[in-house]
């Protein structure tokens, strides 16, 4: 009996390893409220792990407003900016709990390690939250323009540490990461409220307690050989 074991892990950024999650929904909130309705934290689920242009437009959806494409752009220059300066003292006290010291663990035990993100910002993100060089390859917003639940993101991050989706488990923390990495044929492991995340394979409510032996006892299964 052979043994399936993962051999990396696909990390979201907003929400999984860093605390910028809130700040993206106060950064809509105030666009919002700029325009001339309020937002909620409810209606913010739906953004979470969605790209600034697609959030954009679902924002206005709610306000029920309409704006030419170059408008557009302006707004969504303007919900980067309020992002930018909210997270302008970002160190590494931003980081979620458990976070570095599994992506610490994971590097010295050998798995490859790739970001997975639909922000743009996610560089400098990692930068100043000083954990950039334990990645592996980074596949963020620049990378592709298509949103979460499109795997695509993941499949570039995947490709990036040269393994096969079904060796890699992607970490995530919106109902939208899951469901793509479902669609990329992902292990996946829901960071968060177990009821929004229940389509994972697993859920944990945050990195605190995970480890390299959490995983491996979660994901590494038999595969029982078929005699032709
Ligand atoms: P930006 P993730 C996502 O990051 C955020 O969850 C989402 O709220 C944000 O709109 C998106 O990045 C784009 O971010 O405006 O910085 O390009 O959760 O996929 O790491
Ligand atoms: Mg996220």
């Amino acid at each position: 009996m052979e043994v399936n074991t993962f051999k990396g892990c696909i990390f979201d950024l907003d929400g999984v390893i860093v605390d910028t999650a809130h700040f993206h929904y106060l950064a809509w909130k105030k666009l919002a409220n700029q325009l001339g309705f309020d937002f909620n934290e409810l209606q913010n689920e739906a953004l979470k792990g969605v790209s600034r242009k697609e959030s954009l437009e679902y924002l206005l959806h709610l306000g029920g407003l309409h704006f030419s494409e170059v408008e557009k752009l302006e707004l969504a220059e303007s919900k980067n900016s309020h992002y930018i300066d909210m997270i302008s003292n970002l160190d590494e006290s931003a980081l979620l709990p458990g976070a570095k010291k599994l992506l610490l663990e994971l590097k010295d035990a050998g798995y490859k390690i790739a970001l997975g993100s639909a922000s743009k910002n996610a560089r400098p993100v990692l930068e100043s939250t000083g954990i950039l060089p334990l990645f592996d390859f980074i596949a963020d917003g620049n990378s592709t323009s298509k949103s979460k639940p499109d795997p695509a993101v993941f499949l570039i991050a995947a490709t990036g540490i040269q393994l096969l989706p079904c060796e890699c488990i992607v970490l995530e923390d919106a109902q939208k990461g899951i469901e793509a990495a479902i669609k990329g044929g992902f292990l996946s492991l829901g960071v968060g409220d177990e009821i929004a995340l229940g389509q994972a394979d697993h859920v944990v409510p945050n990195l605190e307690n995970v480890n390299v032996n959490t995983l491996q006892h979660l994901y590494n299964f038999p595969i029982h050989s078929t005699i032709s």
